[in-house]
C-alpha cells in the first residue's frame, strides 16, 4: 500500500469557477429528478393537460400519482384600464431557457411579448423575485388593451426546449 504524500507546487493555479448547467442540462435533471427521463418537453407524462417543459417552467410536478398541477398555471389580471396582465411563475432553472408569453387577437397569429415593444404602446414586463417562494419567481406580463383587434386578446406562455 502506497501513501500518497501532499503535493506542493509553485506553480499557478485557475481559481474555481462555478460552471452554470447548459440550459438542456437543467431541463434534462429535471426530468431525471422526476423519472421521466427523455420524455421531452413537449410531452405530457402525467396526463394533467400541461406539457412537461411548461411544468419545468411553473414548478410543476410532471409525474404522477397527484401531480394534477392545474392550480399553477398562468392567471389573467383584468381589472386595468389600459391592460390585460399575464402572470406566471417562473422557476429559476427554467429562467436561463427563457420562457415568453405570446398574445393575439385570434388563435392563428401569435405575436411575442417583448418590453417596450411596439413603441407607441409597449409591452410591459414586471418580476418579483421569489414571489412564490426561494426559486420561484412572478412575471407579470402587461398587455395594452389597445392592441386587442376586436376586443378579442388571447395569451399564452411558451418555452423552446431542444
Ligand atoms: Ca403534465
Ligand atoms: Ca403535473
Amino acid at each position: 500500500m502506497a501513501l500518497l504524500a501532499p503535493v506542493h507546487s509553485d506553480e499557478p493555479t485557475t481559481p474555481n469557477i462555478p460552471i452554470h448547467p447548459r440550459i438542456e442540462d437543467a431541463y434534462a435533471t429535471f426530468e431525471a429528478d422526476n423519472g421521466i427521463t427523455g420524455a421531452g418537453a413537449d410531452a405530457d407524462s402525467d396526463g394533467d393537460g400541461i406539457p412537461n417543459g411548461i411544468e419545468f417552467v411553473i414548478g410543476g410536478d410532471p409525474s404522477g400519482p397527484d401531480s394534477d398541477s392545474n392550480h399553477l398555471l398562468p392567471t389573467i389580471g383584468d381589472t386595468d384600464p389600459l391592460y390585460v396582465d399575464f402572470i406566471f411563475r417562473r422557476t429559476d432553472d427554467s429562467a436561463a431557457s427563457d420562457p415568453f408569453v405570446q398574445y393575439g387577437s385570434n388563435l392563428t397569429g401569435w405575436t411575442n411579448a417583448e418590453p417596450g415593444v411596439p413603441t407607441e404602446t409597449p409591452v410591459v414586463i414586471d418580476e418579483t423575485n421569489d414571489h412564490f417562494g426561494t426559486g420561484i419567481d412572478q412575471v407579470t406580463v402587461r398587455i395594452p388593451r389597445v392592441l386587442a383587434d376586436g376586443q378579442k386578446l388571447f395569451m399564452r406562455l411558451r418555452v423552446n426546449i431542444p
